[in-house]
């Protein structure tokens, strides 16, 4: 009896992949050809500690390190960065230019359409870096559009610039800044009022800044925690399955808080959500 209901199963995954367009062997391809590769290209921002790419070429940061262990697991024996805009990863993923995103891409809803999301890996609040003292007084997003002389620096494509634009922050009053020191950079020769990206990369920032005059801001009021996972294409949801097997041995043999803690991210946040909750709310 088992055998013939598995016999059925299967031919029902065949039939539904088949309907689909995708042959049934095809879904399961992507990882073989990862491992005949001998290496995953991941899309990072180099944006610490989320990702860093160091003088010498090595690449760290607690998503790529994450990926690295799952697909050594995986067979995989090798990650290749290239680094890459917010804005610019999921097309260059969907283009086939990278085979995954491990780079601290929020899970959001109009996101986890585009892609198929791993399991909660790293979850952060957001962070505003202002001139000492705060002088404008900006807590949240809205702060900043209702101040029509402030501006807000945010990475291009990224969840802060949504947020403000969200916030009613009219678009000429969102600058699109390229990388951290760019935008540490910019509020110190107050081309803008205030940088927003998440905690732990604001107080990278200001760590490696040690400006005197410059302070954060944390968490931004009204703003949601977000999680990112490793992000694949639609099409190898498979690949991202085998990705999420390896991930919760991780997150059971507690190699997981040992990998992302050292960098400022808690084990606990990421495994007290799931990726369907991280996908449906409201952001
Ligand atoms: O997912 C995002 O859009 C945001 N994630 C990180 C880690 N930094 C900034 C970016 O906007």
């Amino acid at each position: 009896m088992k055998t013939r209901i598995l016999t059925t199963a299967v031919s029902m995954a065949t039939l539904l992949s088949i309907a689909a367009g995708v042959p049934a062997f095809a879904a399961d391809d992507k990882l073989n050809d990862l491992k005949e590769q001998g290496f995953a290209r991941i899309a990072i921002a180099n944006e610490p500690p989320y990702t860093a790419v160091g003088a010498d070429g090595k690449v760290s940061g607690a998503a790529p390190d994450v990926a690295r262990v799952i697909f050594q697991r995986l067979g995989v024996k090798e990650v290749v960065a290239s680094i890459s805009e917010y804005g610019a990863m999921i097309p260059g993923l969907q283009a086939g230019r990278h085979d995954a995103i491990t780079a601290g891409l929020f899970m959001k809803p109009e996101r986890c359409n585009a892609v198929a999301y791993s399991e909660p890996i790293l979850c952060d609040a957001e962070a505003f870096a202002v001139k000492k003292g705060n002088p404008l007084k900006l807590t949240s997003y809205k702060d900043i559009a209702d101040n029509t002389n402030a501006k807000i620096g945010a990475p291009g494509g990224g969840t802060e610039e949504k947020l403000a634009l969200q916030a009613g922050v009219p678009r000429d009053r969102v600058i699109v800044v390229p990388d951290g020191q760019s935008g540490v950079k910019m509020l110190q020769d107050g081309r803008i009022d205030v940088y927003s990206l998440p905690v732990l990369s604001i107080h990278d920032l200001m760590d490696k800044a040690k400006d005197p005059n410059l302070e954060v801001v944390a968490p931004v009021v009204g703003a949601p925690v977000y999680c990112d996972g490793a992000a694949f294409r639609k099409q190898d949801v498979a690949l991202r399955d085998a990705f999420d097997v390896e991930l919760k041995k991780l997150k059971e043999s507690g190699e997981f808080a040992k990998l992302i803690e050292p960098y400022g991210f808690s084990a606990k946040a990421a495994m007290s959500t799931t990726r369907d909750k991280q996908c449906t709310a409201a952001q």
